[in-house]
């Protein structure tokens, strides 16, 4: 966080933050969190890590109160504007919050669970009385980020990041990014995984440059930022770059000619969180006049390797280490797997996580014995360049760039009346890069409209099976074992 102060006291008569019609600058962006941070403290000394959960809109609010958290000692857990009840309960209850921070338009959706729990609930904007007091000194090593991460168990695990982590993925990406005071981004990206929260804002506003945020992606409004001339950097999940390509395509000649004449003016376009397909990235060039680059990373290690800045960026491979990245490739017994050969991404940096919250074991099996970050990540390496090639489970699903737990689905899907069984498979699809497909087992009719609003009360909609096939049986091995690539074959 020290870092972050720094560089908003230099500059402090820049714009940090457009957004809802609005400019602030660093300037009030420090005086704004530093008193926030006072009414977060009631009078105490430090939240000594006190989990912090909000619920917050993209925009001033939400990094008032990220910074406002981080300055007051507390650690920030970050919730998805677009989960249902049950998902935002779990992530309050499993973080074990004591103070919750909203918008005014989801108090309603939280006052309920928050009075049960006696969480302290903040409402933004209700007229709140502050007085600054003396902030804390955070020492780098304390916790200072808990984000939600599904993986190879149902439920997700609270990655925690310290500030040192934090600082370690941002500077890594201003400096090989090479980010400057003058740049100016868009963020479209929600705000409780890494690609936003550390790729565009975190390393927008660690260099004193300008972070403009929409409310949520719509093609034909980033189109008309992107024509307004006001940014020069974009980051986005390929999904989203498949869109735009699609959103373009139904555009008049004039218009088209507009647009690319716009976007032939930025100095960089990212894409990751994961597979960039090749035809996309050739369709982006033709149409921005812009090589996309790609890169990879995880929440639990923030970005590990990336295409360069200068220098050739290659289609379909995610570059090489960033600064204070070290990687390794090795075989399922952790050895170097020799040269040419595909292995397992294993990671160690001061970007590494600390921790999966109060999950001692799943934190353990993460690491090598010599403490080496397991990603679970198969890739190989081609002439200097990483080549992903696919992960060690079948049950973790890529789609719009979001992490999904095919076992969470299938969870909730066998607690559905009339499913016997189930398996749920992640079919390979380019506008979403996987599409959430279910095989279910049952001896009844399964209305699957129905089957799929009962699902949507329960899941954020990209957790949402879009296909569905009842079966009789689910096909299995020798030991009884669901194979799921005959699934995926099925469909
Ligand atoms: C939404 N829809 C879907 C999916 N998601 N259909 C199929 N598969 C999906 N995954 C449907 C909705 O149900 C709806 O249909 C329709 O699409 C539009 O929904 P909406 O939510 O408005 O979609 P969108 O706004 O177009 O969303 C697409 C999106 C979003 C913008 C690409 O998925 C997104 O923001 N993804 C980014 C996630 C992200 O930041 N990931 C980074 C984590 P209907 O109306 O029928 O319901 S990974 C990370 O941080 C690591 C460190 C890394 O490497 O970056
Ligand atoms: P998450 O857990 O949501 O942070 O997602 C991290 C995962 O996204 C990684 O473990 C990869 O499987 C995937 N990923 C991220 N970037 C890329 C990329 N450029 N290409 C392929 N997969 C990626």
């Amino acid at each position: 966080m020290r870092e972050f102060v720094q560089s908003a006291e230099k500059h402090s008569d820049n714009i940090a933050i457009v957004a809802h019609g609005r400019s602030h600058t660093y300037e009030e962006l420090l005086a704004s969190s530093a008193l926030f941070a006072s009414f977060l403290l009631k009078g105490t000394n430090d939240l000594n890590e006190q989990r912090v959960c909000f619920m917050v809109n993209a925009g001033f609010d939400y990094v008032k109160t990220q910074w406002a958290i981080w300055r007051a000692g507390g650690i920030a857990v970050p919730l998805c504007l677009s989960h249902p009840l049950p998902s935002l309960q779990y992530t309050i209850e499993d973080a074990q919050a004591s103070i919750l921070v909203v918008s005014p338009q989801y108090k309603s959706q939280l006052k309920n669970l928050a009075e049960q729990q006696q969480i302290r609930m903040i409402v933004l904007g209700a007229n709140l009385k502050m007085a600054e007091q003396e902030l804390p000194t955070i020492s780098s090593d304390r916790r200072a980020m808990i984000l939600y991460t599904s993986g190879t168990t149902n439920l997700p695990k609270g990655v925690v990041s310290t500030h040192k982590n934090l600082q370690a993925q941002v500077s890594m990406l201003v400096k090989d990014w090479k980010w400057t005071d003058t740049d100016s981004i868009l963020c479209v990206l929600p705000l409780h995984h890494v690609h936003g929260i550390i790729n565009v804002v975190s390393c927008a506003l660690n260099s004193g440059a300008q972070c403009r945020f929409l409310q949520e992606f719509d093609p034909a409004t980033v189109f008309d930022v992107f024509k307004s001339g006001d940014i020069n950097v974009f980051m986005a999940v390929p999904t989203i770059y498949f869109k735009l390509i699609t959103h373009y395509e139904s555009l008049p000649a004039h218009e088209q000619i507009i647009l690319s004449n716009a976007m032939k003016k930025f100095r960089l376009m990212v894409s990751g969180s994961a597979a960039l397909p090749i035809t996309v990235m050739e369709k982006w060039k033709i149409i921005s006049g812009n090589t996309l680059l790609e890169r990879y990373g995880m929440t639990e290690i923030g970005m590990a390797l990336s295409n360069p800045y200068e220098g050739k960026r290659k289609a379909g491979h995610v570059g090489m280490p960033l600064p204070g990245v070290t990687i390794r490739l090795a075989d399922e017994n952790y050895h170097d797997v020799n040269k040419n050969e595909p292995g397992e991404i294993l990671v160690k940096g001061d970007n590494v996580f600390q921790e999966y919250w109060n999950k001692p074991d799943a934190t353990k099996n993460a690491f090598t014995q010599d403490g080496w970050f397991k990603t679970g990540d198969v890739a190989v390496l081609e002439d200097g360049y990483y080549r992903i090639m696919g992960r060690n489970s079948v049950d973790i699903i890529k789609s719009g760039g979001y992490k999904i737990s095919a076992l969470e689905i299938e969870e909730v899907l066998r607690t559905y009346p009339s499913i016997k069984d189930c398996a749920v498979v992640g079919l390979e699809n380019e506008e979403w890069g996987e599409l959430v497909a279910a095989a279910v087992v049952s001896n009844e009719i399964i209305d699957i409209p129905t089957l799929s609003s009962w699902m949507r009360e329960r899941m954020p909609a990209y957790r949402i099976p879009r296909k569905y096939l009842v079966v009789e049986d689910l096909p299995r091995n020798a030991m009884g074992k669901v194979t799921k690539n005959d699934i995926k074959k099925l469909f």
